[in-house]
């Protein structure tokens, strides 16, 4: 029940792809792999945790600009039964985002970068107290071989980054919306518990899959930091449970896909 971008997406990973010569290529490269890098560094001096469920954790490093917040946010999750290639599909291919995304009003494919990178214009629905937000941002998933364990299973990757500067195809409409800016990185890596001798398929109960989420999020526009932390610290569990359940509903009774 492969999709035929999902098709194009592992197409893409096994074979040496070109380099897409779009102008926003070598930012997408260059970003992608520092959030990497920042996703897998621990959480030591400078983190706070807000919120623990379970292996669910969600840790905070405050930081204000002239009064307005800046903080980042990390989160890492174990989750039973879903592979890291599923969960950030997931994340990445739009026919699945109205399914997790809860805070999304619309969503518009701008272009299509490559078979792994996608320019969205997303709207979002109005939190208290601040008014309605949308933001311009590219997406790009991709796998990358584990440094500390080349042969084990690869990491999969997918960033989300706001444009900088206006898109001529989503102009920023001040008064009817704030343009927010985003930085998002999802890291995903499968755990395979199956004995190594045993000839039966991969079974739901032999994978489990290593998250670690980060999020830097600038408002736009003037939100008192106490509304922003406050939105902040009930929507990033909300859309890590929502996501985490959604995947394992959605691949519950598919094969399993690594
Ligand atoms: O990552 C998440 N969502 C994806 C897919 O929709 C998009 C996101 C992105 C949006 C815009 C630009 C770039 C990237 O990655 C899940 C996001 C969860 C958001 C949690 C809520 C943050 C609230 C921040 C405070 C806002 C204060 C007043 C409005």
């Amino acid at each position: 029940s492969q999709t035929d971008d999902e098709r194009a997406l592992s197409d893409s990973s096994t074979e040496a792809s070109a380099v897409p010569s779009h102008p926003l290529w070598p930012d997408i490269e260059r970003i992608t792999l520092e959030q990497l890098t920042f996703a897998q560094q621990g959480v030591g001096e400078g983190w706070e945790i807000f919120e623990q469920d379970g292996e669910m954790k969600l840790y905070k490093r405050e930081k204000e600009v002239n009064g307005l917040v800046q903080d980042t946010l990390k989160a890492v999750h174990v989750v039973k039964g879903v592979t890291g290639f599923e969960m950030a599909n997931c994340f990445f291919q739009p026919e699945y985002r109205f399914g997790w995304e809860t805070t999304l009003e619309e969503m518009k494919i701008i272009e299509k970068v490559s078979d792994d990178a996608i320019l969205f214009h997303q709207i979002h629905k109005r939190v208290w107290p601040a008014s309605q937000r949308d933001a311009v941002f590219w997406s790009h998933i991709r796998q990358i071989p584990d440094s500390e364990n080349p042969d084990g299973e690869p990491i999969w990757v997918v960033c989300n980054k706001s444009l900088a500067k206006d898109h001529p195809a989503a102009p920023d409409k001040k008064g009817k919306y704030t343009r927010a800016f985003l930085t998002a990185v999802i890291v995903c890596q499968t755990i395979i518990t199956k004995h190594p001798n045993d000839e039966d398929e991969l079974s739901r109960a032999e994978v489990t899959c290593k998250i670690s989420y980060c999020s830097h999020v600038d408002p736009g526009g003037w939100v008192p930091a106490a509304a922003t932390r406050a939105v902040y610290k009930r929507e990033y569990p909300k859309f890590l449970r929502k996501f985490t359940s959604y995947v394992i509903d959605e691949c519950q009774d598919k094969p399993v896909r690594t």
